[in-house]
């Protein structure tokens, strides 16, 4: 069915063959009879990692060459998910593969299948880092990723049978050995913490810094193949070591517990990404992981700078460094450092070549994601606290002189204004003091953006109104985010790329890296053959997903439903609260119902995904709900024919591929100015599915592109959030007033329907006090929306007319697009295109 031999200019089976057979006797040690699923896998892996080490490396030696000016895009998380058949596909060897394993007695997609996901990642973030990875490959320009190799990335999430809680399990994703990582171990930096510096007496602000503990720093490169290119970049993720195996000193007295003791704590800082999103943990070990990162990954650049014997003066003329939001905020501190202790740069030329390489992407709005770290105190300590004395506590001496620099300029251009002072410190006083990551970031980087239209202009008028009256608008700017069209189209939903091919009359390597050409498809909207192709396949993405459920859950699924999908991590502002309170309106409606009034309704199937943060107590509770609202109604004989509902387990991104092409319609339901951009959204309107959202992020300019009538949206606006939420906390109303059907189904969960009397209080009681994130004033329009959609959904045709039209005007929300902004707007790189 999905044969892509089409356009497959390069398809040499035997060869192929040769060099799998290869790698199951020589590299595997086995025989090439008698190997199962994973066998293959791993053989099928190390034959396509040659073609990509290949590719690499005159990659590589191209950019040593041409010496072109360099991108680096600094996150502590990449969400990069399974990598064979991405590779696969990006070197244009999908059908040779699959042909070949065929003759071997193996089929690709079970093969596939076999890898575990890489899953350094929380969500969002994460994953728009592997996009943005994947598009600047694509495009041929030199920019490399900076991470950490954590040994286990996102924990796996369990449900517990009995009361349907989240149970945390650790992923040991390195467990098998990983073909896409090239350990190096040639590539070693000593990284210091602790112990003291001296400044020297001479107001140059230069010091010498020792003492303390020393960690190494080991290379571990993941190769990142462009799409219809031989340019194959790098991920560089850094691997924590100590820098001696263990104290041979206690190891000789027989002290065995101490002698590994400094090898263990040098091992942690990378053992574990951290699962929190949005609330900072505020533990030792994450801003260890902070500063390890970072200074590993300057020392790196910097030696690749010295490579190329530039005038130290030079370096923001060849490097460019995108902050991904705070987390790697260190690095401003430390490349002045550098420039002062290591290079002697003066201290006015040292911080101009910081703020001219350095970029700052903000991710949230949200007060409590901010991070702040606390001061805390110097190990020789001598009880002072402050800026010099906390970043010292990791790294690099030189928080107070830019504190204080930065200090005066501020109080030359404001005089007198102590309050504007305060705001704009780096330093928040208090009890510890504390530093204010965000505002460090502003005054290191040259521009500071958001991650779509609205969230760019909160950032400028919530977080940073201070900064932009000091600075002047300029530097203020928005980069709308984007998703890769390779994984989150051809590569998730084969049926759809090949009928786009077929109707286009391009080639996919065309449209898939100019995804503008999809306009092209509005010209057949009107179709009735193209219609039921288009329709065809949406239908077999939802079998394929009934089929997955099934086995996972051992429940059968109606792929003749609706299907209405939320997958996101748990958070109040994205309101699963809302979407299940809502599944419970639909379900007392259904009951409330004769049984010829109920053959009337839409069917529909609603599948929740996504894990919460394991200290989360109200987000995990939404997902105990949740579990047992399922429980419930997909088990009443009334209702079970037209409304089921599942939680699936351990959300992921090689679940999300499954999930996102089958969607009739997801919900992207945030309060109103609360989420950034989201990015799945743009997923599945790729995909063909429609949105039910607010009038938040990336939705709105989802609504301009596909034109308003193709969304269904509902809610309060972002300018009366803040009204609504004073209201409630100072002249509260009793739900019953404002929605009487949310109060009903609040007394419903209240009245022990869905068991577990009483536990559900303190998730119902958010809502009946405060209502921070204003259900009981969305709620009724909400339903109104969803009346909406089941009304839409029943002129069958106007529906995929719809889908089709969606698709058709996803063109702006490549992460290629994004990659250019980035490129010109910010980073001026051009790009190199490979020779051999
Ligand atoms: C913050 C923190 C705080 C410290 C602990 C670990 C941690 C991990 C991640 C974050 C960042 C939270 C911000 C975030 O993930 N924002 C999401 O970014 C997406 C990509 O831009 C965007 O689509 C989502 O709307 C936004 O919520």
């Amino acid at each position: 069915g999905n044969s892509r031999l089409t356009d497959v200019i390069n398809v040499d089976v035997p060869s192929i063959t040769k060099s799998v057979v290869g790698h199951v006797q020589t590299s595997l040690a086995r025989a090439p009879y008698n190997l199962d699923d994973l066998g293959a896998y791993q053989a099928a892996a190390l034959s396509v990692r040659d073609n990509l080490i290949v590719n690499w490396n005159s990659t590589q030696l191209n950019y040593s060459r041409k010496a072109p000016k360099r991108a680096y895009y600094l996150s502590l998380e990449f969400l990069m998910g399974r990598t064979l058949s991405n590779a696969l596909l990006n070197l244009n060897v999908f059908d040779g593969y699959s042909e070949s394993l065929n003759q071997l007695g193996f089929s690709l997609e079970d093969v596939i299948v076999q890898e575990r996901d890489a899953a350094l990642g929380n969500g969002g973030l994460g994953r728009l880092a592997a996009c943005y990875l994947d598009s600047s490959a694509t495009q041929e320009l030199p920019v490399w990723g900076y991470g950490l190799r954590y040994k286990y990335g996102i924990f796996q999430q369990l449900i517990k049978a009995d009361d349907g809680t989240q149970l945390e399990a650790p992923d040991p994703w390195l467990e098998h050995q990983n073909p896409w990582e090239l350990p190096r171990l040639d590539v070693v930096y000593e990284v210091r913490f602790y112990g003291s510096s001296q400044r020297w007496s001479d107001g140059s602000g230069r010091a010498v810094w020792s003492g303390g503990q020393e960690v190494l720093a080991v290379a571990y490169d993941v190769m990142i193949p462009g799409y219809g290119t031989k340019n194959t970049n790098n991920l560089r993720l850094w691997e924590s070591k100590p820098k001696r195996g263990f104290d041979l000193q206690s190891f000789n007295a027989g002290d065995y517990e101490r002698a590994v003791e400094t090898s263990n704590t040098a091992a942690a800082i990378t053992s574990v990404l951290y699962p929190n999103d949005h609330n900072p943990p505020g533990k030792e070990l994450r801003l260890k992981q902070q500063y390890f990162w970072t200074a590993a990954s300057l020392a790196d650049m910097m030696r690749r700078f010295k490579h190329m014997e530039k005038p130290i003066g030079e370096f923001a003329e060849y490097n460019a460094i995108q902050l991904n939001d705070t987390h790697p905020t260190l690095a401003i501190v430390e490349l002045l450092r550098i420039l002062l202790d290591e290079d002697e740069v003066p201290w006015d030329q040292a911080w101009t070549i910081v703020t001219n390489t350095f970029f700052f992407t903000n991710h949230t709005v949200l007060p409590e994601a901010l991070e702040v770290k606390v001061f805390l105190e110097f190990e020789n300590g001598n009880g002072l606290i402050d800026l010099d004395a906390s970043l010292e506590m990791v790294g690099p001496p030189h928080g107070a002189s830019t504190s204080e620099a930065y200090a005066t300029a501020v109080e030359k251009k404001f005089p007198g204004d102590r309050e504007r002072l305060a705001r704009m410190s780096l330093i928040e006083e208090g009890f510890p003091q504390q530093v204010r990551m965000a505002n460090l970031a502003v005054i290191g980087s040259r521009k500071v953006n958001g991650v779509a239209e609205l969230h760019s202009q909160l950032v400028q008028s919530i977080l940073f109104p201070d900064f932009v009256e000091f600075y002047g608008k300029s530097k203020f700017s928005n980069v709308t985010n984007g998703i890769t069209p390779r994984r989150w189209l051809d590569q998730c939903n084969p049926g759809l790329s090949q009928l786009i091919t077929d109707t286009l009359e391009l080639p996919r390597a065309v449209w898939l890296k100019d995804l503008f050409k999809l306009e092209g498809l509005l010209a057949h909207a009107d179709d009735e053959r193209f219609q039921r192709r288009w329709a065809a396949v949406k239908r077999q993405n939802k079998e394929r997903l009934a089929h997955f459920v099934e086995k996972m859950m051992g429940v059968k699924v109606d792929a003749d439903a609706m299907f209405d999908v939320q997958i996101k991590r748990l958070h109040e502002y994205k309101r699963q609260t809302l979407n299940i309170l809502g599944v419970i309106h639909r379900y007392l409606l259904l009951k409330s119902m004769t049984p010829e009034e109920r053959k009337k309704v839409n069917k529909k199937v609603v599948f929740f995904g996504g894990k919460a943060a394991p200290g989360y107590y109200v987000a995990k509770l939404t997902i105990r709900l949740i579990v047992n609202v399922s429980r419930v109604i997909n088990k009443d004989p009334d209702t079970m024919a037209y409304l089921s509902l599942f939680f699936l387990p351990d959300y992921s991104v090689s679940l999300a591929e499954v999930l996102i092409p089958a969607s009739d319609i997801s919900q992207h339901i945030s309060t109103a100015g609360t989420e950034a951009s989201g990015t799945s959204n743009m997923k599945f309107c790729l995909n063909g599915g429609l949105l039910v959202g607010t009038v938040d992020g990336a939705n709105i300019e989802i609504a301009e592109e596909v034109g308003e009538d193709n969304v269904f949206f509902f809610g309060h606006l972002t300018p009366d959030v803040d009204d609504l939420r004073y209201q409630h906390t100072y002249h509260p109303v009793p739900v019953e007033k404002k929605s009487p059907a949310l109060a009903h189904v609040l007394n419903t969960v209240s009245s022990g329907l869905f068991g577990d009397e009483g536990v559900y209080e303190p998730l119902l009681n958010t809502i009946r006090q405060g209502d921070y994130y204003i259900i009981t004033e969305d709620f009724d329009s909400y339903i109104r929306a969803l009346e909406m959609v089941d009304e839409a959904y029943a002129d069958r045709t106007e529906w995929i007319k719809k889908s089709i039209r969606t698709t058709a005007k996803m063109g702006k929300f490549s992460s290629d697009r994004a990659i250019q902004d980035y490129a010109q707007e910010y980073w001026n790189v051009e790009s190199v295109k490979i020779q051999d």
